[in-house]
């Protein structure tokens, strides 16, 4: 999919572009049976060591984690991209067809970010201890990196891999406000990094309920915020990030890969054994770092 110019100046009017129709099953089902395998191998070992009464197999992606953390929620906190680490979502990391629109902002020479996660926004209430890390408050994406990045494009990309809707808790933004750089964060407990509320703009926000197989690109300075998920299933979406090579990611203490390269192909990371132990060693290494920058 290539592009049009109106597509490129409404992105740098509104701060973001809804593309729909761009990933069909080939490329979310491998992701989807990854989770889907991890989910059931870690049912039958919580069933196995009497942590839940039953396994739930019968039921689709989107219900049977939130029926298994009804009773134990004890694999919730394993299944972002850095914890759960499958060799689907490396492979997904470097798909064609998102890094053709990342081409289009970046060139091509193209990083991908470490600051990459699936989540699985689970009902209303079930996360444990009560605060969900995937309700998210009005924040810029620029506002969760170290000031190092701030000179620098990333790209932000955001994809349902179930129906993202209102209901269910899917994004909001607000048209513009990129234009106005790097509001002022702070960083609260039980909140986490959201846009200090003097700095919050009083504008339009828009809705974005997405299909599965959209893709939402967006720029680090667009305002967004998701809000609880009132139904009974669970919104699983992935956010991914890219820059040009070559500059700083804004958290240096986990693992950035080159995905793509017309000037040195070789340096293209394709080897899924060295990034999962790349980021199994930078986890390691960085607990207790200070993620973000704000007091
Ligand atoms: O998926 C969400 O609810 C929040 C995602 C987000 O903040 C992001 O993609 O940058
Ligand atoms: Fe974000």
């Amino acid at each position: 999919m290539k592009l049009t110019q109106p597509q490129l100046e409404q992105f740098h009017k509104d701060g973001f572009l809804i593309l729909e129709d761009v990933l069909t099953d080939s490329d979310l089902a491998p992701m989807i049976e990854e989770y889907r395998v991890y989910i059931d191998r870690r049912a039958n070992e919580l069933l196995a060591a009497g942590k839940l009464t039953q396994l739930y197999a019968d039921q689709l992606f989107d219900r049977r984690l939130a029926s298994i953390c009804r009773e134990n929620s004890e694999i919730y906190p394993e299944l972002d991209i850095m914890f759960l680490r499958g060799q689907a979502a490396f492979t997904f990391l470097r798909n064609e067809k998102l890094l053709d629109l990342v081409e289009a902002f970046i060139g091509p020479e193209i990083t991908c970010s470490p600051i990459q996660h699936v989540r699985p926004k689970l009902p209303a209430g079930l996360t444990p201890r009560g605060s969900d890390p995937h309700v998210v408050h009005w924040h810029q994406d620029a506002g969760v990196t170290w000031e190092e990045a701030d000179p620098h494009f990333i790209l932000t990309v955001w994809l349902p891999l179930t129906d993202a809707t209102p209901e269910n808790g899917c994004l909001r933004v607000m048209p513009g406000v990129h234009k106005q750089g790097l509001l002022r964060h702070r960083t609260k407990s039980g909140l986490g990094t959201a846009i200090s509320p003097e700095a919050l703009p009083h504008t339009k926000i828009v809705t974005l309920p997405l299909p599965k197989g959209s893709v939402l690109l967006m720029h680090k300075h667009t305002p967004h915020c998701s809000t609880r998920n009132n139904t009974d299933r669970v919104r699983w979406s992935m956010d991914i990030r890219y820059q040009p090579t070559g500059t700083p990611t804004g958290r240096p203490f986990h693992p950035h890969f080159v995905v793509r390269s017309a000037a040195h192909p070789t340096e293209v990371l394709t080897n899924y054994a060295i990034w999962a132990q790349t980021w199994a060693e930078a986890l390691a290494k960085s607990k207790g770092i200070r993620v973000h920058r704000w007091s």
